[in-house]
């Protein structure tokens, strides 16, 4: 049961508003996690009763997207609000460009670190009184730009580093850097130990906790007798590694450790409590010759504008706003956090910072949010295949550019959520309107394009990446 301590009735609650207690964060990002790792999303496989007892309790998006297909570009959009196109920013760090030596194009040299002169959510909230705290992976720049940097009171494992060495220490010291563990002990425990802890600290501050997990990222290493748990159990829809199972399931351990502590707190009633990804599942072979999970229906996964790369489990509780088990299908992404939170905390935004994603109060009180485009822009090779392109979804149509050949795909996701059948010969009209703006856009935003490759040999150039078996 929750505990509802601190929770005022609707209509209670304009008369007691004086008295209420500030709204606190939780806010929780899996990395690499796919939109189907969760009961909640159809698995039959992994189990997540903690997540998907959260989805009951909140509202649940089925139409939640990551602001890019990889990690650091989703990072920047969480903590800005902004684009990852118009923060140049849009590959993973440090940045370095990974352009296979023959591809047909070369990819733009992005951004090493978040710049200082971002105001930060964690910035705006602290500056309404809020203690904040960063447990877990950052990535998004070296010393001098650290979570520490950028307007968390504490860092606690954040650091340029994308994935740990291991998930046991001491086989992570080093990386992440400055983490000190027990002999054996399995990094989602410990990080999820430190953010309980520091949450007990919190009494008379509202207080904000980001807690981006390194879970469920490579390297694939779970706790041995979690990974016996899914070695006897029957494979489903694909998913079959039960490394990665008992991965999934330490951090819906952690999830459930969270909530506990904050009902043991009376918090949790006036604690809002976000879950997402930052971006999809990995759907190729990038662990010992293993694909590690299935994004089925969805197509491919991390590293492509798929839906399998962007599409996410996405989940908000807000005590007393959100009905429980309620659902909404507005596409929402990474962008519009910051303007969320904000709204929710009545903290007014910086006057020289404007987020470019919208607030989801209204969807979060239960209406609909008017009709927007969202839009990415990935103009990079990734490790998994991906190449240099752009989308852009509105209503139930969504749109990629390959940047390589100008080729378009159009899909209708609500009939064609696999995106199998390319509408964009037969809907020609509407291709050319949603290509127009979507060219547009990255020239408002000032987007960074590819470059011709001087070296590009068609005989050499990288594979095209292929669907995994479901
Ligand atoms: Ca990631």
């Amino acid at each position: 049961m929750l505990t509802r301590r601190a929770f005022l009735p609707s209509a209670a609650a304009p008369l007691l508003a004086a008295q209420s207690p500030p709204l606190n964060f939780v806010f929780i990002l899996i990395d690499d996690y796919g939109w189907r790792d969760t009961g909640y999303n159809g698995s039959r496989y992994y189990e997540t009763p903690h997540i998907d007892a959260l989805a009951r309790s909140g509202m649940t998006f089925t139409n939640g997207y990551s602001a890019a297909p990889v990690c650091s570009p989703t990072r920047a959009a969480l903590m800005t609000g902004k684009w990852p196109a118009r923060l140049h920013l849009t590959a993973h760090l440090q940045g370095h460009d990974r352009t296979p030596p023959h591809a047909k194009l070369r990819a733009p040299v992005t951004r090493k670190e978040l710049p200082l002169s971002e105001v930060t959510i964690a910035e705006i909230l602290k500056r309404k009184g809020y203690a904040t705290a960063s447990v877990g992976k950052w990535h998004l720049g070296d010393p001098g730009f650290l979570p520490t940097d950028q307007g968390f009171d504490v860092n606690i494992g954040g650091t340029w580093d994308g994935s740990p060495k291991s998930f046991f220490y001491p086989g992570w010291e080093g990386k992440p850097a400055r983490l000190q563990g027990r002999d054996g002990e399995y990094l989602t425990d410990l990080l999820t130990d430190r953010a309980c802890d520091w949450l007990k600290q919190q009494r008379a501050n509202p207080f904000f906790l980001y807690l981006p997990h390194y879970a469920v990222h490579v390297p694939i290493e779970a706790k041995k007798e979690l990974i016996a748990r899914f070695d006897s159990k029957q494979p489903a829809g694909g998913q079959n590694f039960a490394d990665y199972a008992a991965m999934i399931y330490s951090v819906d351990e952690s999830v459930g450790r969270i909530v506990r502590t904050l009902e043991e707190m009376g918090v949790a009633g006036n604690t809002a409590i976000f879950f997402t990804a930052d971006n999809g599942g990995v759907s190729s072979r990038e662990w010992k010759q293993r694909q590690i999970t299935s994004n089925a229906p969805l197509r491919l996964g991390k590293g492509h504008l798929y839906e399998g790369g962007i599409r996410v489990p996405t989940l908000v509780r807000w005590p007393g706003v959100t009905k429980p088990g309620s659902v909404s299908h507005d596409p929402v992404y990474t962008c519009d956090y910051y303007a969320t939170m904000a709204e929710m905390a009545g903290a007014p935004l910086d006057s020289g910072h404007r987020p470019d994603g919208a607030s989801l109060v209204p969807a979060l009180r239960g209406r609909r949010m008017s009709e927007r485009s969202l839009y990415w822009h990935y103009p990079h090779y990734s490790p998994q295949l991906g190449r240099p392109s752009s989308a852009l979804r509105r209503g139930e149509w969504k749109l990629i550019e390959h940047l390589e050949t100008g080729q378009t795909e159009l899909y209708n996701l609500s009939q064609d959520i696999g995106e199998r059948t390319d509408l964009a010969a037969t809907e020609s009209k509407r291709r050319d309107a949603m290509l127009g703006e979507l060219q547009a856009w990255r020239k408002q935003v000032n987007a960074q394009m590819p470059a011709v490759n001087p070296d590009y040999d068609p005989a050499r150039e990288p594979k095209p990446a292929v669907e995994p078996v479901a």
